[in-house]
């Protein structure tokens, strides 16, 4: 038995991108859910131009449905948690049966038995309906807020690496008196979505925010980065001399801007590397920058996803930032497109933030 659905498909790991009728087998899960909004970012580029190597279809399949950022409408529910109607975000990643997952932490799987949907050994969110578990389902709580919770996938990284800040803080006193980031400084490499995410969650803590890139950006983009209470540098030009930071997010996975970040740590900072890229080119680190990391107790520590407790963080984020103003969280969606638009895997648009697609 199947049924069929419009789908956005990829060959994973080779790429390539098509839009086909797809008979899908009936999925487990206590919830049947249409999919009304799908986010794209580097990882689909990444995986429809086969440049992600890890991409995985799902066992029996031969192709991967895209999609890992998505808001549904529930349109059928054997869980009373959930009725006909509620808006819902699908926790993306599935856990495995290492120590980690069982306990619903995949993003820390231990041994990589994990499944990602939209990206490894899982069927993501790019076609008209999917099937899945009440408990990988977050209700949005509020109908208003149904296109940007199509963030919360993005944002929930962020999220994590709050979290993280607060456990290596737990070193030595980081924090300004009366135990706030007031006046901290926080440095983001990068002006991607993720960077801009970090940029406004920085702000709201009470750190002194500075997003760089290596170029100059629009005038849209840099009113923007503004409008949430950061600087933009073109760190090409103004290379910061004389200023450090407490704390510093790499969104570019650029290895001499990782190298740029060691030598802009503050004593006892604390550096998170969130960016990949293996294309990149090498860059050489330096006996004194070690010297700095071990002498200026630097942290450095890598962190990838986020669990279900970040997305819930990340959907509270959004509804707080949705009433203080609409119009600023609105206009990171820069774009909203038909699932024949399949350009947008292939192209990032001038000034593009997010695109979303409307199912
Ligand atoms: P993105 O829009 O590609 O962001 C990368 C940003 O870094 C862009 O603004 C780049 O500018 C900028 N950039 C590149 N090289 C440099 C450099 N040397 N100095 C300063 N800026 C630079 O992607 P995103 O915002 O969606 O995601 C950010 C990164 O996180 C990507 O590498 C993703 O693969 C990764 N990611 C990780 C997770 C996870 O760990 C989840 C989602 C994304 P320009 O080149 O566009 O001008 O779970
Ligand atoms: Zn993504
Ligand atoms: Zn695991």
């Amino acid at each position: 038995v199947g049924v069929n659905l419009k789908a956005i498909v990829t060959d994973a790991p080779h790429g390539g991108v098509w839009l086909r009728e797809i008979n899908e087998p009936v999925e487990h899960g206590d919830v049947l859910v249409q999919t009304v909004y799908t986010g794209v970012c580097g990882t689909d580029r990444g995986i429809v131009s086969g440049s992600l190597e890890f991409a995985r279809k799902q066992e029996g399949f031969d192709y991967l449905v895209l999609g890992h950022e998505c808001v549904g409408r529930v349109v059928e529910s054997r869980n009373s948690s959930l009725k006909e109607g509620d808006f819902v975000v699908p926790v993306a990643t599935m856990p495995g049966g290492c120590m980690n997952c069982h306990i619903g932490r995949p993003d820390y799987c231990s041994d990589g038995d994990f499944r990602a949907a939209g990206v490894y050994r899982k069927n993501g969110y790019m076609r008209s309906y999917f099937r899945e578990d009440s408990d990988h389902l977050i209700r949005v709580p509020d109908p208003s807020l149904s296109l940007i919770a199509v963030l919360t996938e993005p944002l929930k990284n962020v999220m994590k690496v709050v979290d993280l800040l607060s456990l290596l803080g737990y070193r030595c006193i980081t924090t300004a008196p009366g135990s706030t980031y007031s006046g901290k400084r926080a440095l983001i490499i990068g002006t991607g979505p993720e960077a801009l995410l970090f940029s406004r969650v920085f702000c709201d803590m009470g750190f002194h925010v500075i997003a760089v890139n290596r170029h100059d950006i629009g005038e849209k983009h840099r009113k923007l980065i503004e409008k949430s209470g950061a600087f933009f540098v073109d760190y090409s030009r103004d290379k910061l001399d004389g200023m450090e930071f407490d704390v510093a997010v790499d969104t570019s996975g650029d290895p001499s801007a990782v190298v740029y970040c060691i030598r802009k740590m503050a004593r006892n900072g604390i550096l998170f590397l969130f960016g990949t890229n293996g294309r990149a080119p090498a860059y050489g680190i330096t006996g004194t920058d070690i010297d700095r990391v071990v002498e200026y107790n630097i942290a450095i520590a890598g962190s990838v996803d986020g669990g279900r407790v970040h997305y819930e963080k990340a959907l509270r984020k959004l509804h707080e930032w949705y009433m203080q103003d609409r119009d600023s969280v609105r206009s990171l969606i820069t774009a909203i497109r038909k699932p024949e638009d399949l350009d947008v895997f292939r192209f990032k648009e001038e000034g593009e933030i997010k695109s979303v697609i409307e199912w």
